[in-house]
Order: structure tokens, then C-alpha cells, then sequence
């Protein structure tokens, strides 16, 4: 067959493969986050750019953040302590119209609301203050919520798998804190790291097929992979100081963490085999993402971050090679908590 044809075969095919793709809106970019510049927190949009921040909760006497947006669902959650007796999940449209409760719950959430990749279910972990924390998941649709950890131990929500249909969450139920998988069916939950040391801030590669976490079980704590399993756990840092809260990028070919190795925290980036290691932040006075709150725009081109470089919390974009940092908050109030919208 001639070279030719064969090109035109093959680009047709291709071309008939992009006309099968579903239709994604064309929303901008932008980035939600929670800030107490207007007297107490509420939640914010704004451009990724840093302009036209808008408020999407009602701030007088009412603190509202923790946002988490549902790509599936084009809905943005975010707790509310409306009322002080219960923590209140509330979702909103970007227009910030529409503004439903979706669950109220005890007030010791212990981690925040999370959206499934499917938009169907919200994990959060919550228990009453000095008792037992469990993993709930809420029903975005019927507004059910159902305990699925249910035991005397501090269960804590971790990550979703790609596909929506298990959780990882972190629990002390074996003495040590160690990771965990489960069904959202429910089961019986299965340790996934080892008894002896401890385990934590797992995350699902993109493709499903390794977990990426923190542990202490060398001289202090480096970031390992390991199978979806709990199977062929490799070290991937080996330095003196903090390396945690591993992050794959969306194509799964690298991971950001923060390490503490150079005296202070830094948002860190390697091959996700550990090789070529780089200092994506540099900035050797303040403290960045300490928590572990930072994360890749869904193009992974740019990586949003928090920092008190500026005298108080900020939040940032840059780069992912850690160039053009870019304070995109930019108020003296506390800014943070900030996510990705699209
Ligand atoms: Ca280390
Ligand atoms: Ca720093
Ligand atoms: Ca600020």
C-alpha cells in the first residue's frame, strides 16, 4: 500500500475516534478558596490570574470554607457552621445560585468533604469530639449518609481510586496508623502498609494501578509507592528531614511533595521512580504548603500552593517546573483551603 494512503487511513480513523468523544464544556479555569478578608471565612472564586474574586457564601457571622469542586457534578461543596450546632455541607452552582444543604453532621469533622470522580458520592470523616472518628459517605442525590467505616478507631478519609468505587482511609484500628482500601459498597476493610511503622496521605496514581504515601518506617519519613494491592513497596526519597504528601501529576509521570530537607518547607517535584528531584519553591524563609495543600491544574501545566512568604497566608500559582510564582490572593487576611475549578 502506498505511504500515502496508509496516512489517510490512519488519519481518518483517528479523526472518526475524536467525533465519539463527549462534549466538555469549554468552562475557563478558575480557583475557589476561603479567606476571612470580609470579617469571618467564607468561600471565593476567582480568575487564575488573581482577578474578579467573588464571594459564593454569605459572610456576615457565618464562617464557611473547605471548598471541593465536582467536575461530574458542577457543583462546589463547602462547610458552613450556620446554626453552631451541626457542620453543615452545603453545595452551590458557580453562579452561586442555588445553595442547598446536603448533609449536617456532629461539629469534629476531622477531614474535609471530598467528591468522588464520578460526582455521586461525598467522603468526609466526622465524629463527636473525644469519641471515635469514622468515614461517611454522603449521597450527592439523595442526601443519604451512610457510615462506612463504623468502628471504635479514628478512621479517617484519604483518597478515592480513579474509578470512584473504593476509598482509601488511614485508620489506628491495628495500633499503628496505616493505610487502608475498601469498597463503597462496604466489606471488610484491607491494611494495605505494614503494622510496624506508620502510614499516611496515600493517593491513587491517575491509572489506578499504584498508591503513592508517606511512612516513617526508615530513619524518618520518606515517600514510598507501592501497588493498588499493598504489593512492591519502593522507596522513592532517601533524604535527612520531612518528604510526605506525594502528588501525581494528571499523565501519572511525575510526583510533587513537600520535603523539609533544606530547613523549611518546599514544594519538591520527581519522576514518579524518584529520580532527578528539583526545588520547585526556593523560598528558604517561609513555610510552603506545610500540609500538604497543594495541587496540579487538570492540564498540569501550573500547580496552586500556600505560602506565608508574604507575611500571611497566601495562595499561589505556578508553573510545574516552579517558574512565574504568582500570589493570586493577595489580601492580608488568611487565604487558603483553594482547589481548582473547571
Ligand atoms: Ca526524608
Ligand atoms: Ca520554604
Ligand atoms: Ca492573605
Amino acid at each position: 500500500m502506498k505511504r500515502w494512503l496508509v496516512v489517510v487511513l490512519l488519519s481518518s480513523v483517528l479523526l472518526a475516534g475524536c467525533q465519539f468523544r463527549p462534549v466538555v464544556p469549554d468552562r475557563p479555569v478558575r480557583i475557589a478558596f476561603m479567606s476571612d478578608r470580609d470579617g469571618s471565612f467564607a468561600v471565593y472564586l476567582i480568575n487564575r490570574d488573581g482577578s474578579n474574586a467573588v464571594s459564593l457564601t454569605p459572610g456576615e457571622g457565618v464562617n464557611s470554607g473547605l471548598p471541593h469542586w465536582s467536575p461530574a457534578a458542577g457543583l462546589l461543596t463547602y462547610i458552613t457552621d450556620q446554626g453552631k450546632e451541626t457542620l453543615v455541607v452545603e453545595a452551590v452552582d458557580l453562579a452561586g445560585q442555588n445553595s442547598r444543604v446536603l448533609a449536617e453532621e456532629p461539629p469534629a469533622n476531622a477531614s474535609p468533604p471530598i467528591w468522588s470522580p464520578t460526582g455521586e458520592w461525598i467522603a468526609f470523616s466526622s465524629g463527636l469530639p473525644g469519641g471515635s472518628v469514622d468515614v461517611y459517605l454522603l449521597n450527592a442525590a439523595s442526601g443519604e449518609v451512610v457510615n462506612l467505616t463504623d468502628s471504635p478507631s479514628q478512621d479517617e478519609f484519604a483518597a478515592w481510586s480513579p474509578d470512584g468505587r473504593e476509598i482509601l482511609f488511614t485508620s489506628d484500628r491495628d495500633e499503628t496508623l496505616a493505610i487502608y482500601k475498601m469498597s463503597v459498597e462496604g466489606g471488610e476493610p484491607v491494611r494495605l502498609t505494614e503494622v510496624e511503622s506508620a502510614a499516611a496521605a496515600p493517593e491513587w496514581s491517575p491509572d489506578g494501578s499504584k498508591i503513592a504515601f508517606m511512612t516513617n518506617r526508615d530513619e524518618d519519613v520518606e515517600i514510598y509507592v507501592m501497588d493498588a494491592d499493598g504489593g512492591n513497596p519502593v522507596r522513592l526519597t532517601e533524604s535527612e528531614g520531612f518528604d510526605g504528601f506525594p502528588h501525581w501529576s494528571p499523565d501519572g509521570t511525575k510526583i510533587a511533595f513537600v520535603s523539609g530537607r533544606d530547613g523549611d518547607a518546599e514544594i519538591y517535584l520527581m519522576n514518579s521512580d524518584g529520580s532527578e528531584v528539583v526545588n520547585l519553591t526556593n523560598s528558604p524563609q517561609s513555610q510552603e504548603s506545610i500540609q500538604g495543600d497543594f495541587s496540579w491544574s487538570p492540564d498540569g501545566r501550573q500547580i496552586l500552593f500556600h505560602t506565608d512568604r508574604d507575611g500571611n497566608m497566601e495562595v499561589y500559582v505556578m508553573n510545574a517546573d516552579g517558574s512565574n510564582p504568582t500570589n493570586i490572593s493577595n489580601s492580608p487576611a488568611t487565604d487558603f483551603a483553594s482547589v481548582w475549578v473547571k
